[in-house]
Formats: structure tokens, sequence, C-alpha cells
């Protein structure tokens, strides 16, 4: 699903927003109808263009792939937050320059992309050409949200916000050549945001100012890989996610 405001994205809508889901047939009726109330009313505004887009996915070609472990770091404002979020990107071996010229280009946005901007963690160069759209992440899910609510309320955690970075996270680290992803919310509500690597999903508790509508996500990619395939995986492997249980984590 994905959501404007003021007409289509491409008719120059202002991005509300989007959700991907990857589930059984008898889900359906349910989670559109989920997914139209949250279009309509969401935090950044309602929406006046919805688009969804439902398609069969052979079970033979989803890839699982095992929940990230994750980790919370307490921050006192968005600007510690982002100092930490910088350290935690340079320990997973993104350059110096690509993590500072990465971090600004999501800084300096002026409106919301729909999807996210890959960047080469050498030099911070941005890789896809999309501009203002990005590379928007999908079909994956978890295989069970029965135990991934569970296991998010032994972590404690909640909420959807969680839930949905955590699941693209696990993807977007399982992609090839993707070396690590850094992301806040442009929810104006939600500050908490992320750094994510084969290392885990560190959320910091504050990546931006509250009631701010500017965030975004930047993937950070080792240099020489194939674009085209990383985008294929990105937006068309289905992923279903697995919650590691007792004794496996
Ligand atoms: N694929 C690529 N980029 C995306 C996708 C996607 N499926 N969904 C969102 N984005 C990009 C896009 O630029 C959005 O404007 C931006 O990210 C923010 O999206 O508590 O809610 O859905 O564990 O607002 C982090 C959770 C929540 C932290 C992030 O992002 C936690 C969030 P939002
Ligand atoms: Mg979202
Ligand atoms: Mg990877
Ligand atoms: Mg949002």
């Amino acid at each position: 699903m994905r959501s404007a405001q003021g007409g289509a994205h491409e008719m120059g809508g202002r991005h509300i927003s989007g959700a991907e889901r990857l589930v059984v047939l008898q889900r359906l009726g349910k989670i559109t109808q989920d997914m139209l109330e949250r279009a309509f009313s969401h935090t950044r505004g309602s929406a006046d263009f919805v688009n969804i887009t439902i398609e069969a996915v052979p079970r033979e070609i989803v890839k699982p792939v095992r929940l990230l472990p994750t980790r919370t770091v307490d921050v006192l404002d968005f600007t510690a937050g982002r100092a930490a979020a910088k350290s935690e990107l340079l320990s997973i071996g993104v350059s110096n320059q690509a993590v500072e010229r990465g971090m600004e280009q999501l800084v300096k946005l002026t409106d919301s992309m729909r999807g996210a901007m890959l960047v080469c963690a050498k030099t911070g160069e941005r890789l896809d050409n999309t501009g203002m759209r990005g590379i928007r992440v999908s079909r994956m899910d978890s295989n069970d949200e029965d135990v991934l609510n569970q296991w998010m309320e032994c972590q404690g955690l909640q909420g959807i916000h969680a839930r949905e970075g955590m699941i693209l996270a696990t993807k977007v680290v399982s992609a090839p050549g993707v070396i690590a992803e850094l992301c806040w919310s442009d929810d104006p509500e939600y500050v908490t945001g992320y750094v994510a690597s084969v290392k885990g999903y560190i959320r910091f508790t504050k990546l931006k100012p509250y009631g701010s509508s500017l965030g975004g996500r930047v993937f950070f990619i080792r240099e020489n890989s194939n674009v085209a395939e990383l985008c294929k995986y990105l937006e068309k492997q289905p992923v279903l996610v697995t919650v590691p249980t007792e004794g496996e984590d």
C-alpha cells in the first residue's frame, strides 16, 4: 500500500504512508482493511490517494531469514542519538566519509521519500537513480505474528513501528551487498530510529526532534555491488522473518 495527499505520488502528491505484508490468502480482507484505515488516519495527514497492489507469491520462492538480535540505546536527545548512530556505523565498517555523507543526505531532505537511498559504504555517493522516490523494500513479513508479538513483549518492545522496522531491516541486511541501514521515521510523533547490520538491530531512542515530519532510510552498500540485482532482491524477493525460539538465541 502507498498513500499520498494532493494526488498520486507520480502526480506530485505528498507521501503519507506505505506498508507491505506477505500473508496467507485468508487474511487478505482483514489486512487490506487495516491498511485503508491506516492511510486515512495517519499522523502525517489524511491520504486522498491510496494504491493497494496485491500479488500472488509462489510459496517455493519464499526465503526464511532469522530476525536480527535487538538492542536499545537510550540517548538524551537527537544530537547525541545521531552521534551514537554514526559510531555504530563506523564500527560496522562504513567509512567515515560515507557515514558523514549518508547522514547528511538524510538530514537535508526537505520532503519525505517513499523509499530508501542506496549509498556507497566507501564513498558515500548515492548509487540509485530514483531521486525522491527511492527504492521501496517489499514482500516481507514475520512468519508468525503471535510468536513475534510474544518475543517483542519479552524484549520490552511494542508497537507497529518497531515491528515493521525489525522486519524491514532483517530483510535489508540479508540482501547481497548491504552492509548497514540507517533509519528514522517521517511520522512526527515517532523519534526512535535505528542502525541495522549483521551485528544486530540497534535502536536509538531519539534520532530526530519530536514533531518533525522528516525521516528516511539510507542503505549502505558494499563498493562494486550489483545495484540492479540488489534492487531486485529488495523489491521482489519474498522474505519471511523467523523469530528465534528458546535455546536458539
Ligand atoms: N522500503 C524502503 N524505504 C522505506 C520503506 C520501505 N518499505 N518504508 C519506509 N521507507 C522510508 C521512506 O523514505 C519513509 O519516508 C521513511 O523510510 C520512514 O518510514 O522503534 O516508521 O515508515 O524499533 O515512517 C523505526 C522503528 C520506524 C524504530 C521507522 O519509518 C524502533 C518508520 P516510516
Ligand atoms: Mg512504514
Ligand atoms: Mg548483507
Ligand atoms: Mg512514515
